[in-house]
């Protein structure tokens, strides 16, 4: 999985690809992800990527030449076959089911703005999709391509190691995780719920599951509508809500 990525700040990314999980992934040449400098793609005297806007109102727009040349340039006759993501709080929003759609694709292109934005002849003419990673302002959009390339190589075959991946799949269902405990089995009189030590893995199973429901029915019951529930899971989830209606009316 080839991602190219085009930001003013590549020195910025270069910390963050190269360690952790990414890292040894692009040392072990199952991802590569390549950081292009839009000013170098400039070809004025001082190396102009963003100008004032038409019709005033103050702040700077990245300017569309050095982004079409940079992004045609290294894609080349590839180009109409790669997807062009811009990063921007104008595009749809991010979640596990982009990162799987994405991760589909061999080679991405991320286009990273800043200031106010980029010319919108990039967002109709360039751009082949827009993301946005959430309803928040930022100062560019770095951080928000980070957090794809980190989404979508976990997808890609190999980068995660066999422990975490099996983890990976277990955890597809669409809830929020249980609990996890470690050692010790008492901290500060806080103690490891008994079910975990108990080596009854069928009890371990069943608590962790019922943990799973009852935190994404409290936290994040939109994801109770996609999720992928049994008919034990439904029985839980009633008797959770039937106690929830005991204790709010008794
Ligand atoms: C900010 C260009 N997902 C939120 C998001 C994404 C991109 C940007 N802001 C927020 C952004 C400035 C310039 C993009």
């Amino acid at each position: 999985m080839h991602f190219d990525v085009f930001t003013l700040l590549p020195d910025v990314m270069q910390a963050y690809l190269h360690a952790s999980i990414l890292g040894k992934a692009q040392q072990a040449g199952l991802i590569y992800v390549k950081l292009h400098n839009i000013r170098d793609f400039t070809t004025d005297r001082h190396r102009t990527t963003d100008d004032e806007p038409y019709g005033g109102g103050g702040g700077m727009v990245m300017k569309p030449e050095p982004l079409f040349t940079a992004v045609e340039s290294v894609l080349g006759e590839d180009l109409n076959r790669i997807p062009v993501v811009l990063l921007t709080p104008q595009g749809r929003v991010f979640n596990q089911g982009v990162a799987r759609e994405l991760a589909q694709h061999t080679r991405l292109a991320l286009i990273c703005g800043r200031y106010e934005g980029v010319d919108e002849r990039v967002r109709r003419h360039l751009a082949t999709d827009e993301i946005s990673i959430g309803d928040y302002v930022l100062t560019g959009g770095e951080l928000p391509a980070l957090i794809i390339i980190d989404a979508v190589a976990r997808l890609y075959p190999g980068v995660l190691s066999d422990a975490q991946a099996a983890k990976k799949d277990s955890h597809a269902s669409g809830l929020l995780e249980h609990p996890h405990y470690t050692r010790p089995a008492s901290f500060r009189g806080w103690k490891v719920p008994e079910v975990l030590l108990s080596g009854d893995h069928a009890r371990i199973e069943a608590w962790r599951r019922e943990q799973s429901l009852r935190r994404t029915l409290h936290r994040r019951p939109d994801m109770l509508e996609h999720a992928e529930l049994d008919e034990a899971d439904r029985n839980i989830l009633d008797q959770l809500l039937k106690e929830e209606h005991n204790h709010s009316s008794g």
